[in-house]
């Protein structure tokens, strides 16, 4: 299991932020300590945000794919550059997030950064400057073929201690820059690499995640026609969110007919839309967009045309009220947090791939949001409990 969430010299991280259920899974292994133990008053938290906007400008260095030449020279300056005195003597972490595209319309890309973000000012409170952990952010564009050469370069910088990254295409990334530079290490969210020193994986049960999308369109679908429209192929799409998604589907209502349509990039709105069009008009009305910025415009298609849509990732229901019947979220911000603090406490685990799902709650079926309750009919929401409860107590394995 995971490492808690007490530092080596018995530090304690701050917990208020993180919900309960999510700080227990980490007392599973009896490492983290009672969250109540030394935790700071309510109203620590206020000062906290003061200190961390004053901090802001010194620990978070943003850039985004047009300005990132530009911004690298002036957040990261090459060895031969003259040192402030402060640089000189600054002992703290280096933490670079590599966004493998870009955080808009990709909630599983905010909630890294936010995560991230998060971990680093609670652990800067309390430190002298020379102590605080640096947070570089990286938006390394859509545009696929560029991503080596901007995570090498940012390796090749040998500035930041960790360079943190979320999709299950990075470990293959990661590799031949871990052969190049063998100091470097990666914490790498809903990915999957066990056994190398220099990386940590954390991912995500999408098993449960997709089956239980699938089992609401299931019931959800009148003509029995439920489809995901995906931004690109890739072994985690095909062989887990989909067919898993089938299967909840077809557990649902055995002759539900599911498809699968790809857009071929995730920003294209436009495409999505038209994408949708073309299955609403063949009877499907219940669509799943996972397919970042083109997702808007599956969700514009379907509520013109009066079908449903389910989410995934965040919580989407205000997206479109009515049309959003579910959100199935993975809860990435937290354990972005929780793992970046791990990192800085020196406890995280290198070589070690690990897993969560639905019984460690951080994956969730929402069921208490307004927009759920209004729109769907309380028959299938009581289905519904069931299914999410039986996964919740291990009475259903999805995978078999
Ligand atoms: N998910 C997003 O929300 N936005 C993206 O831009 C994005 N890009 C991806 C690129 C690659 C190469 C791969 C393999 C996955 C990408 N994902 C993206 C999907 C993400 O990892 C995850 O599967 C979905 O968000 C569903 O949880």
């Amino acid at each position: 299991m995971l490492a808690g969430c007490t530092t080596k010299d018995g530090e304690k991280k701050d917990l208020s932020a993180i919900p309960e259920a999510i700080v227990s899974f980490f007392k599973k292994d009896g490492k983290a300590k009672n969250k109540d133990d030394g935790k700071p008053a309510k109203d620590d938290k206020a000062v906290k945000d003061d200190k961390s906007s004053k901090d802001k400008g010194k620990t978070e260095k943003k850039a985004t794919e047009t300005d990132t030449s530009k911004k690298k020279t002036e957040t990261k300056p090459s060895s031969s550059d003259t040192k402030s005195t402060a640089e000189e003597t600054h002992t703290g972490s280096s933490i670079a997030v590599f966004v493998p595209g870009i955080m808009a319309d990709s909630p599983i890309y905010a909630m890294l950064a936010d995560g991230v973000k998060n971990a680093v000012t609670q652990y800067n409170y309390d430190k002298k400057a020379s102590d605080k952990a640096e947070l570089y952010i990286l938006e390394a564009g859509t545009n696929q073929a560029q991503w080596p050469t901007k995570l090498t370069s940012l390796a090749a910088t040998k500035k930041y201690d960790v360079i943190i990254s979320s999709n299950p295409s990075l470990p293959e990334l990661v590799k031949p820059i871990i052969k190049q530079y063998p100091k470097q290490k990666f914490i790498l969210m809903d990915a999957e690499l066990e056994g190398n020193p220099n990386v940590y994986t954390m991912r995500y049960n999408q098993y449960e995640q997709a089956y239980l999308t699938g089992y609401i369109a299931g019931l959800m679908s009148k003509n029995h026609k439920a489809a995901l429209i995906a931004a690109q192929e890739y072994p985690v799409m095909n062989e887990i969110i989909y067919p898993y998604f089938e299967k909840g589907c077809k557990a649902a209502y055995a002759k539900t007919e599911v498809a699968i349509r790809i857009v071929g990039n995730w920003y294209d709105a436009n495409k999505g839309a038209v994408i949708a069009d073309s299955l609403i008009n063949n009877g499907f009305d219940v669509l799943l967009p996972i397919c970042g910025g083109a997702s808007q415009g599956v969700i514009n298609s379907a509520k013109n045309k009066g079908i449903y849509v389910t989410w995934f990732d965040n919580n989407g229901f205000e997206k479109a009220p009515g049309t959003i019947i579910s959100s199935t979220t993975l809860k990435q911000k937290e354990m972005a947090d929780i793992v970046t603090a791990n990192y800085l406490a020196g406890i995280l685990e290198w070589g070690k791939a690990d897993m969560v799902g639905v019984a460690d709650k951080y994956v969730a079926f929402v069921q208490d949001d307004p927009n759920y309750i209004s729109t769907v009919p309380e028959k299938i929401r009581k289905k519904m409990a069931k299914v999410v409860h039986s996964i919740e107590t291990g009475k259903l394995d999805v995978t078999k």
